[in-house]
């Protein structure tokens, strides 16, 4: 699908505001792939994508992740429903808007959660969704801080402040996030 279409397509799946979020991510994706050296037309395209399945259903989701998306995301049914829409996202980009590309789809599967040994492309998309300039939580400015030199840095405070979150709620912690950090740690060292 043509960028303009797959704009107008994206945009009515859901209210104003995650419009509004969605145009956040899309242009702060482009300014962090050129900053750090991602390819960013594939990074506005998962941007445009990135929150797609945000307003499915539960059990649409949950009837997704247990067909066609079988493997995606074996365990995560196991975890918060706010993590479903991701690889639920990258479903739907591959089956009805025409997407191929690898990179494209990883970002998107692993927007919310993060992973071990993500790609730059990943971390840019899941930066650009903590970032973008709609954005409110306390860690917020030091995150966008440490964006001005660190694609790892940043993402690592980004990453800790959901995981503080999840923790102060009592809920429980996806173990890719947890990975997620921990790789970040280990490369940062
Ligand atoms: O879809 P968005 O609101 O733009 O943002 P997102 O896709 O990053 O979703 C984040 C939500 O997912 C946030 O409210 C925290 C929640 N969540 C629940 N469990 C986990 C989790 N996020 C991560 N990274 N890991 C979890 O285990
Ligand atoms: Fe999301
Ligand atoms: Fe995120
Ligand atoms: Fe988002």
């Amino acid at each position: 699908m043509r960028r303009e279409a797959m704009i107008e397509a994206v945009r009515a799946q859901m209210p104003e505001k995650r419009w509004s979020h969605t145009l956040g991510v899309m242009h702060t994706s482009v300014e962090l792939a050129n900053r750090f050296g991602a390819d960013p037309v594939k990074a506005e395209q998962a941007a445009i994508l990135h929150d797609v399945a945000k307003y499915w259903p539960v059990d649409r989701m949950e009837e997704a992740l247990r067909g066609e998306g079988r493997g995606l995301a074996d365990d995560l049914l196991d975890y918060d429903k706010e993590l479903w829409h991701a690889p639920v996202g990258a479903l739907v980009a591959a089956r009805d808007y025409g997407v191929t590309d690898g990179d494209v789809l990883s970002a998107i599967r692993f927007h919310t959660s993060g992973r071990e040994d993500m790609s730059l492309l990943d971390k840019v998309v899941c930066l650009a969704d903590y970032m973008e300039p709609g954005r409110q939580f306390p860690a917020v400015d030091k995150i966008r801080e440490l964006a001005e030199h660190s694609l790892e840095r940043a993402l690592l405070a980004g990453f800790d402040s959901t995981i503080a979150f999840l923790l102060e709620k009592g809920k429980r912690i996806y173990p890719l996030t947890v990975a997620a950090r921990n790789d970040l740690i280990v490369r940062l060292n």
